[in-house]
């Protein structure tokens, strides 16, 4: 069909039409078949080689839902999917439809719609699929996604496929009610509300028949868990062993966010999220053969953008309505950039499929070396791309890589304040300093492509060495060289235990 050139006149505009053996990367995932890489190449959550290139949005038009967790707010968005924060604009269908087909024109490489709040998307389906019915026939290039609670999947299974939503999120917590019910304090289930324990037996029982189902018809099931320690955290294990057999693609287990100005059950009882170490370890304990998740930014509900940059502002309401689109010449240019991508990244993985990670050592080089030296973590300022591109004050997350004779592998992202606003002045620039430090503690090395003299002072005091020699470079490839250099300068011999004292 012709697609429509929409104008703020149009009906479509105005309301006629929402471990060492894990990680998503392309080393983990070479193990799949084909046509699973081909589907999941240019989603952002489900490849993290995708995150550097491709962008997701969210639109909220879901705001019902029909359980309660205790680590959500209702005023703020959804804990599955979201960072807490409230949703600056809940939207219709239509308003969504036009939102999608505005933010995919001026971002072409966004490939995945998602709706994952603020409320659950399947407690309210007929917003839900009226959105993606119309983003489907306007923008079939864009690829749908769903992120729910599980309780009422198993009823809309067969209208998800009938829609080409190729990608399901469930979020599961537990497979056990007793624990469930310190973690759902009620359903709601044929009209009626469940507490306790009968409410979470029913939540899991119909998650697991909900993703039995989605497997059954060949959707891509991506589960995500709450870390939420002493409640949950050991049990984990154990979700990610039965999801797994299950069938489900990616394991995502994300921190507890519980702050109490939230307002939520755990924020105010003092219940606790997990440290970065403990979220680390977890993981790597679900992994064995399992793809982990560990690139998730626990996204807003109204969410545009790379993964870890929200542009939501550039598109609010009041701006779209004036914008103009013409979504068929838009479709050719994200076609065209969209083949770009992935030729490059599919040149990049042919060279690490046929060399192995140790073949981004330049040419000529000498081998890695692979004795007598420790893995280092290192960390890296990017706005995208793949490339070490951003200035070191600019940068609102790192991601963190581990170094070692088995290559570059991507391990987690750390949020940091805004250092520098890039004006003249800094204001309490310096303090903000002291926190972005030591939100890269751990870090022995931070990669970016340009760094004022004031912190890298201050890195170098806190030991953290920055290095802005590696801009625009590949990150895997930067990271491998600075940890090469640093095995030839003597500098990565295997630490010894301290010493204890005597009493
Ligand atoms: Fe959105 Fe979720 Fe689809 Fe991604 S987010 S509905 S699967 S398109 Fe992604 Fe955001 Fe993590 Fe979600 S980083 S919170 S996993
Ligand atoms: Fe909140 Fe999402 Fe839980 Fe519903 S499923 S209570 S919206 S976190």
């Amino acid at each position: 069909m012709d697609l429509p050139v929409l104008t703020p006149s149009t009906p479509a505009a105005s309301g006629g039409c929402s471990s060492s053996s894990c990680g998503s990367s392309a080393e983990q995932m070479s193990h799949l078949p084909e046509d699973i890489l081909r589907r999941v190449q240019d989603h952002p959550c489900y490849s993290e080689d995708a995150h550097h290139h491709f962008a997701r949005m969210h639109v909220a038009v879901a705001p019902a839902c029909n359980i309660q967790c205790n680590y959500c707010n209702r005023k703020y968005d959804c804990a599955n999917e979201s960072r807490p924060g409230v949703v600056s604009e809940l939207l219709t269908p239509d308003q969504a439809v036009k939102k999608t087909l505005v933010v995919a024109s001026e971002i072409p490489q966004m490939s995945v719609l998602g709706i994952a709040g603020p409320g659950d998307p399947l407690a309210n389906p007929e917003r839900t699929f009226e959105t993606f019915r119309k983003v489907a026939e306007y923008a079939p290039d864009i690829k749908l996604c769903v992120s729910t609670n599980g309780l009422s999947l198993p009823s809309v299974v067969d209208e998800l496929s009938q829609y080409n939503i190729d990608h399901v999120t469930i979020t599961i917590n537990c497979v056990d009610p007793e624990i469930g019910a310190r973690i759902y304090p009620w359903i709601f289930w044929n009209n009626r509300r469940i507490r306790g324990v009968e409410g979470a037996r029913i939540l899991i029982e119909q998650q697991q028949k909900g993703l039995e189902m989605l497997v059954e018809r060949g959707v891509l099931v991506k589960v995500n868990s709450v870390m939420i320690p002493g409640v949950n955290d050991v049990h984990l294990k154990e979700v990610s062993r039965i999801v797994k057999s299950k069938g489900a693609f990616l394991h995502n287990v994300m921190p507890l966010i519980s702050e109490p100005e939230h307002g939520t059950f755990y924020g105010l009882t003092g219940q606790r999220g997990p440290t970065q170490d403990e979220l680390m370890a977890l993981q790597d304990a679900c992994a064995g053969d399992m793809n982990m998740m560990r690139h998730c930014r626990q996204c807003r509900a109204d969410a545009v953008g790379l993964l870890g940059e929200d542009r939501g502002d550039e598109f609010t309401l009041e701006k779209i309505e004036m914008m103009t689109i013409d979504y068929a010449a838009a479709m050719k240019r994200r076609a065209v950039l969209r083949a770009d991508v992935l030729a490059k990244l599919d040149a990049r993985r042919s060279v690490k499929a046929s060399n192995g990670l140790v073949s981004l050592v330049p040419a000529g080089a000498a081998p890695a070396p692979e004795r007598q030296t420790r893995p280092v973590k290192i960390a890296v300022a990017t706005a995208g791309g793949g490339v070490i591109n951003q200035h070191f004050g600019h940068a609102r997350e790192f991601l963190v890589y581990e170094a070692s004779t088995e290559g570059a592998r991507f391990i987690s992202h750390r949020k940091t304040d805004l250092y520098c606003a890039g004006g003249d002045t800094c204001g309490d620039g310096e303090s903000v300093l002291q926190r972005t430090i030591r939100a890269l503690e751990g870090c022995e090395v931070v990669l970016c492509s340009k760094i004022g003299f004031e912190p890298w002072g201050q890195l170098e005091a806190a030991g953290i060495q920055p290095n802005g020699e590696h801009a625009m470079e590949p990150i895997e490839e930067a990271v491998m060289a600075v940890y090469r250099e640093m095995a030839e300068a003597g500098k990565l011999a295997p630490r010894e235990m301290p010493l204890r004292h005597s009493a």
